[in-house]
């Protein structure tokens, strides 16, 4: 029996499937507090992308041991984990809003987009082409699923563990990737180089709006323009060359960390250990199946286990079947005894903590309770962009609150800070305003 394949066979179907968990659960929900940022899933098809989503947001999707499952982007919300604020104020609980709050921990939602697969040439069309592409367009960080396992060759046709390289895996996404950057950029470019010139607009500007479309922000295209050495060059005169490297430049510009998957099958350390050396993106080693079966046993009450967990806990031993008691058995064994975790929520922290250089603030009414105006403790925990002003945080509360803002108080220290104070992280804010708003 190859028993590295119960985990994969058993994240795809039957054995830890609750019919009830589908789609309520992950997809839909509340809307997100502004600003919303995404993660997207990239890679080579038949990698785990999809795998990695339904673990994620637990989301029900097709996924299959074989090239090209998924063929339509999904949307779907996951959690970034972190230690609620609570703990820190000594109080017994919180009423979370959206997400939710288990031994301390809190689950702050977050978008993810599942994408459908590549294979060397899919600029050009091969396989399904771009589609991909018009997908990562939205996402403000690429979460690249990689084979660490080298069980599927470039085509996402299944070979054995350790056939495939994954550092070759990445070399040809990036330039995938920039392949497509590079395309868009070239897009009836002479006409639009001459238009900036004559006009004299902005050139960063003018970047920006262009490529707006590909979730490229104003530092992306300056840091893109420093590493192409394009700054100070007048753009009429800029080569393809040029071009070529402000492409690069772009990819680079846009944050990504590896997940590098299968973790579990033999094949994966040597895999491992040659992303982390030949690579300078963040590498950590998942196994989206396993954490896809824990967390479904969880739901199914036959296990206590919390995204992230480095164990598990059987609940009770005479609710398993064998099967499923040597499944979990592997998972502890090859997966969390081994690597710590399954890496999937530390993959998801790590995108928006470290990528995306976000902190989580809690705005409240009542600064003694940490209460909303319904007596709810810190029931909204606000992902923001590091350098958030409190008068931002007011705007996104309420506009009214915005516009009218007076000051607000820091509520663990019951100061009062200005419109510019710059929030940081596990911050318990209370907006001051002169439009009353009912929260
Ligand atoms: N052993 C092992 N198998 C995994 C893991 N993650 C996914 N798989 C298996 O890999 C195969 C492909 O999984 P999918 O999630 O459908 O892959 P995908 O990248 O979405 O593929 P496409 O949508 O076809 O591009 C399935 O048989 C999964 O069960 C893992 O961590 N370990
Ligand atoms: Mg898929």
């Amino acid at each position: 029996m190859r028993r590295y394949l119960y985990v994969a066979e058993w994240a795809q179907d039957t054995i830890f499937v609750d019919p009830g968990l589908a789609l309520e659960d992950g997809i839909g929900g509340k809307s997100l507090p502004p600003p919303e940022r995404l993660a997207g899933l990239v890679g080579k098809t038949n990698v785990g992308k999809s795998t990695f989503f339904a673990a994620a947001t637990l989301a029900s999707v097709e996924l299959g041991n074989r090239p090209f499952v998924t063929l339509e982007p999904n949307t779907g919300v996951g959690y970034v984990r972190k230690r609620c604020v609570h703990v820190e104020l000594g109080l017994p609980r919180c009423d979370p809003a959206s997400g939710y709050c288990i031994n301390g921990w809190r689950f702050i939602p977050v978008k993810i987009i599942d994408t459908p697969g590549l294979i060397p040439g899919a600029h050009e069309g091969k396989g399904l082409g771009n589609k991909f592409l018009d997908s990562i367009r939205r996402a403000d960080a690429i979460i690249l699923i990689v084979d660490a396992s080298g069980s599927t060759d470039a085509q996402g046709n299944p070979v054995p563990p350790g056939t495939y390289d994954p550092v070759e895996e990445v070399r040809w996404l990036e330039n995938e990737i920039e392949e497509w950057i590079y395309s868009i950029i070239l897009n009836d470019w002479d006409r639009f180089a001459m238009k900036v010139s004559t006009t004299g607009q902005n050139v960063v500007e003018a970047l920006t709006q262009r490529l707006s479309g590909l979730s490229i922000r104003r530092y992306h295209v300056e840091k893109a323009l420093e590493y192409a050495d394009l700054s100070r060059k007048p753009i009429t005169s800029w080569s393809r060359e040029d071009l070529r490297n402000l492409a690069r430049g772009l990819r680079l510009a846009k944050p990504m960390i590896i997940a590098a998957n299968k973790a579990d099958l033999p094949g994966a350390e040597e895999g491992i250990k040659r992303l982390r050396k030949e690579l300078s993106y963040p590498v950590v080693p998942t196994s989206a199946a396993a954490e896809l079966a824990l967390r479904r046993a969880a739901r199914a009450g036959l296990i206590r286990y919390l995204p992230g967990d480095p164990d598990f806990e059987i609940i009770d031993e005479n609710k398993l079947s064998r099967k499923q008691l040597q499944a979990l058995e592997y998972i502890r064994e090859h997966v969390l005894r081994k690597w710590g975790s399954t890496g999937v929520q530390e993959v998801i922290n790590k995108t928006f903590f470290e990528l995306l250089e976000m902190i989580v603030v809690y705005p409240v009414e009542d600064i003694h309770r940490f209460t909303d105006s319904k007596g709810r403790i810190l029931p909204d925990a606000y992902l923001v962009p590091k350098g958030t002003t409190a008068r931002q945080l007011a705007y996104m509360v309420h506009t009214d609150l915005g516009k009218t803002f007076l000051y607000a108080i820091n509520a663990k220290t019951k100061t009062r800070v200005g419109e510019d104070y710059e929030l940081q992280d596990n911050d318990v804010i209370k907006i001051v305003a002169a439009a009353a708003h009912k929260g």
